[in-house]
C-alpha cells in the first residue's frame, strides 16, 4: 500500500447527507472518521459498504470503498483484506444487512477470525426500504410487515449479534454501545479505537453494534428516537463488552 497517489487527511468529505434528521448512520461514519484519522490510517483505509440505508456512505468518505450485494460484505471484506493485508477494513452494516440476510457471511467470518472491523448499525428495522421487520425488531414494535406489532409465535423472537458471535473462539472485540447521550458518544468512540487499533495490530476480528436510529420509519421525532434507544432497545440489546481478548 506505500504508493498510494493522493495523501489523505480528512475522513469526511464536507458535504451533506442523505439521511433523514436524527439517524445516527452519519454520526457513526463521523466517529470512525475521527478515529482513523487518529490512529493516522486514512491512507490506507477501505471502506466496505453494505446495502441499506449506508449504501451511498461512499460519496461521503475520502477513502477507497467497495459497494458489496446485500448481505455480503463479510466475504467481500475478506477478498479485500485477503489482497491488500495492510489496507484498514471498515464494514458498516444494517441490521437487515448483517443479521437477516447477511448472518452466514458474518457468523463465518467472525468464526474464521478475519482481520476486520464491523460496525454493525442496528436500528431494528429495515430502513432503506421503507420499515420492514428485521431480525432485531422488537417484540411489540410495529413495522409494516408486522403492522400489529412483532409476535414471537409468528415473527420469532430478536436476534442478539454480540450474544451469538462472542460464543466464538477468534472474535477479539465484541461490544455494544449507544449514542443518546455524550458519554455514551465518548465511549462508543473509545470502543472503536480499540477496534480499529485491533486492525492494525494484526490482532483479528472486532465487531462493535451501535443502537441506532431511524426515526423516520419509527414515525418518532429524532429526540424521541434517541429516549426509545435507552429506555426501550437498551433493555433487549444491553450495552457492555462481551469480549476482549486484552
Ligand atoms: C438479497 C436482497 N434482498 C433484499 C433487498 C432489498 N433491500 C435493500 S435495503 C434493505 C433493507 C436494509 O435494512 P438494513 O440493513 O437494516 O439497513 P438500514 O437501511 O436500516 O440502515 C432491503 C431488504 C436487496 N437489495 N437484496
Ligand atoms: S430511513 Fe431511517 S435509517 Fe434510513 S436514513 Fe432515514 S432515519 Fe436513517
Ligand atoms: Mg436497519
Amino acid at each position: 500500500m506505500g504508493e498510494m497517489i493522493y495523501k489523505r487527511t480528512d475522513f469526511l468529505k464536507a458535504r451533506p447527507t442523505h439521511y433523514c434528521p436524527g439517524c445516527t448512520h452519519g454520526l457513526e461514519h463521523k466517529l470512525v472518521g475521527e478515529v482513523l484519522e487518529e490512529l493516522g490510517v486514512i491512507d490506507r483505509s477501505i471502506m466496505v459498504i453494505s446495502v441499506g440505508c449506508s449504501a451511498p456512505a461512499y460519496d461521503y468518505a475520502n477513502v477507497d470503498n467497495i459497494a458489496c450485494l446485500h448481505g455480503r460484505a463479510p466475504a467481500t471484506a475478506t477478498g479485500v483484506k485477503a489482497a491488500l493485508p495492510d489496507s484498514i477494513v471498515y464494514l458498516h452494516q444494517g441490521d437487515g444487512d448483517l443479521l437477516s440476510i447477511g448472518l452466514d457471511e458474518t457468523i463465518s467470518a467472525a468464526g474464521r477470525g478475519e482481520n476486520i472491523t464491523v460496525v454493525f448499525a442496528n436500528n431494528n428495522i429495515y430502513g432503506m426500504t421503507g420499515g420492514q421487520m428485521a431480525a432485531t425488531t422488537l417484540i411489540g414494535q410495529k413495522a409494516t410487515t408486522c403492522p400489529a406489532g412483532r409476535d414471537p409465535h409468528l415473527d420469532g423472537y430478536p436476534m442478539k449479534a454480540c450474544e451469538m458471535i462472542a460464543t466464538l473462539t477468534a472474535p477479539k472485540l465484541v461490544a455494544r454501545t449507544a449514542l443518546y447521550d455524550i458519554p455514551h458518544i465518548i465511549q462508543t468512540k473509545k470502543i472503536l479505537k480499540k477496534a480499529f487499533q485491533n486492525q492494525i495490530d494484526k490482532k483479528g476480528y472486532s465487531f462493535v453494534e451501535i443502537l441506532s436510529t431511524c426515526p423516520t420509519n419509527w414515525h418518532m421525532s429524532p429526540q424521541a428516537s434517541m429516549e426509545h434507544v435507552k429506555n426501550e432497545m437498551e433493555e433487549v440489546y444491553p450495552l457492555g463488552i462481551f469480549k476482549d481478548e486484552d
